[in-house]
């Protein structure tokens, strides 16, 4: 049975207001045999990012070593080219473009996944997981109307799944700038209230609008509100100042919270879902890695993210689990280079190459928006290899149901696919096509050789940053065997191709 949400695809001028899919279905009870699971969203981490991905002027040994231990895909897409609707698609197992409100979300955003939805984080706690969240939210937190970050924060990630969570509500550039554990803002004082807003100045702390000269990075686009650290961000805040991060040490902390909630949880199966701060703006590392890249802060926030892998892994081996848990590691869209703050990005790439050999990047329907690393190691039942299978984050959930048995409860998950043998490197025929989404909504569709993009009306650059964002008033119809960076759109000459993928397109969305 298909939700109402389901039968309206999200086109112009039909707004739809459910949620994704909801049903009852008991606990499975718990099965000690089954593997832990931790999944790692790097975040705007490019396919060119990594040395095991090709990238020479960067090393990545820890995830590098990761690669060669597990199933490396070069075929594998987020659902999505910006953060909130790929995070939306994993956890959901439901395209984002079906639910109004899902695009990226602002610090003070309600939670955006319907707490009657069943998650992949419930499935998982049906299977008898112990549930975590840790580090980049960014699905908003709260009831509609905003959140209020003063009390106990419902509904939080603690009402779609997870028995704990500790995580940035949206993104660092964003306001508040602070961490919130199972529905509290960590250290804030009462006396002390904060105050978000997303339309206007709240309070009286300087905005880098207004005082320029107190910033320590300059933006180049947008981020011109409240200055936290130094930092002009997205957004006005005033109190909680016993609250604030540092942006230096948030690696450090979100992957310690990572390891305390892999360690607390070692005798049972966890879920671990982890999402860094690393690699978006503002581009912060710790003094320990500022300056080591020779790339300028992108390259040493990418050896940041390399370590933060490594320390999980090394958490892993210490606490001899390592052969029983699954660790996937991929990112959430496509690359970027300025992404708003004057941090010599471009300048210092030094011919570092974020998007491979592909067009466009975050925010984009060409290949570089969605076309992300995807690396899944499992040492007790998976043999290294290289897997060249489409695949998509949003059929995580469906697959890894079946590994667990674990039955999908009536009409969650309704875009996942099982491809547990392609996800575990077995086999490789995967899923018939993939779907990608731009940050306008456009669609795209891959299926064998063939891209097309649908008409859309949507700009071609993106105002800011001036990425190609693949929107055209023309079918598009790229052949990526041949044209794998999309530089010849061959629609006119190939109309029966597009005639086909358009209606598979209009068949998925009608689904
Ligand atoms: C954009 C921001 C960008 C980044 C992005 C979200 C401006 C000019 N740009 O609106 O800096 O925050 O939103 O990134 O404000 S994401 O990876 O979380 O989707
Ligand atoms: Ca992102």
């Amino acid at each position: 049975m298909r939700n109402v949400s389901r039968l309206f695809p999200l086109l112009p001028g039909i707004a739809m207001l459910t949620g994704c899919n909801h049903a009852s279905q008991k606990n499975n009870g718990q099965n000690v045999q089954n593997p832990n699971i931790i999944y790692i969203f790097a975040d705007d981490l490019g396919i060119g990012d990594l040395s095991c991905y090709g990238a020479s002027k960067i090393s990545t040994p820890n995830i590098d070593r990761l690669a060669g231990q597990g199933v490396q895909f070069t075929n594998a897409y987020a659902t999505s080219a910006t953060s909130t609707p790929s995070r939306f698609g994993l956890l959901t197992g439901m395209y984002p473009w079906r639910q109004e409100n899902t695009g990226i979300a602002p610090g003070n955003s309600e939670l955006i996944i319907d707490t009657a939805c069943v998650t992949m984080a419930d499935m998982l706690k049906d299977a008898g997981y112990a549930t975590g969240a840790v580090g980049k939210w960014h699905l908003g937190l709260g009831p509609k109307g905003g959140t209020d970050f003063n009390s106990q924060i419902s509904p939080n990630a603690q009402s779609i799944g997870f028995d704990y969570e500790f995580i940035i509500p949206a993104t660092v550039d964003r306001v508040p700038c602070v961490f919130v554990e199972n529905g509290r803002v960590v250290n804030l004082d009462p006396n002390d209230p904060i105050t978000v807003s997303y339309d206007h100045k709240v309070g009286d702390w300087p905005t880098g609008e207004e005082n320029p000269e107190l910033v320590k990075l300059k933006p180049s686009q947008g981020h011109n509100n409240t200055i936290i650290n130094g930092i002009p961000r997205i957004g006005w805040m005033t109190g909680g100042k016993s609250a604030l991060w540092q942006d230096e040490n948030i690696a450090d902390i979100i992957t310690d919270k990572a390891k305390n909630f892999i360690a607390s949880h070692q005798e049972e199966p966890f879920f671990l879902y982890m999402g860094t701060q690393d690699v978006h703006v503002p581009r912060i590392p710790h003094p320990r890695f500022a300056g080591k890249s020779g790339l300028g802060t992108r390259g040493d926030v990418i050896l940041q993210l390399d370590w933060t892998i490594g320390e999980i892994m090394h958490t892993l081996d210490s606490l001899n689990i390592a052969d029983n848990t699954i660790l996937i590691f991929t990112s959430d869209n496509g690359p970027v280079i300025d992404d708003g703050y004057q941090d010599y990005a471009y300048e210092n790439l030094n011919g570092h190459t974020p998007m491979g050999i592909y067009r466009g990047g975050k925010y984009s329907a060409y290949e570089a928006g969605t076309r992300i690393p995807f690396i899944i190691r499992w040492p007790a039942k998976i043999q290294p290899s290289k897997q060249q299978a489409l695949f998509s984050q949003i059929d995580t959930y469906a697959s890894l149901a079946s590994l667990l048995n674990q039955p999908l409860r009536k009409g969650a998950a309704p875009d996942s696919q099982e491809h547990l043998d392609v996800l575990l490197g077995k086999n490789n025929t995967g899923r018939e096509y993939v779907v990608q989404q731009n940050l306008n909504n456009t669609l795209a569709i891959v299926k064998g050789e063939w891209k097309y993009i649908e008409p859309s009306d949507g700009p071609a650059i993106e105002f800011w940053t001036k990425m190609e964002l693949g929107n055209d008033k023309q079918p598009q119809l790229y052949d990526l065997s041949s044209d794998p960076s999309e530089k010849t759109n061959i629609a006119k000459s190939h109309p029966e191709i597009v005639k086909e993928l358009s209606a598979l397109l209009e068949s998925v969305k009608e689904e």
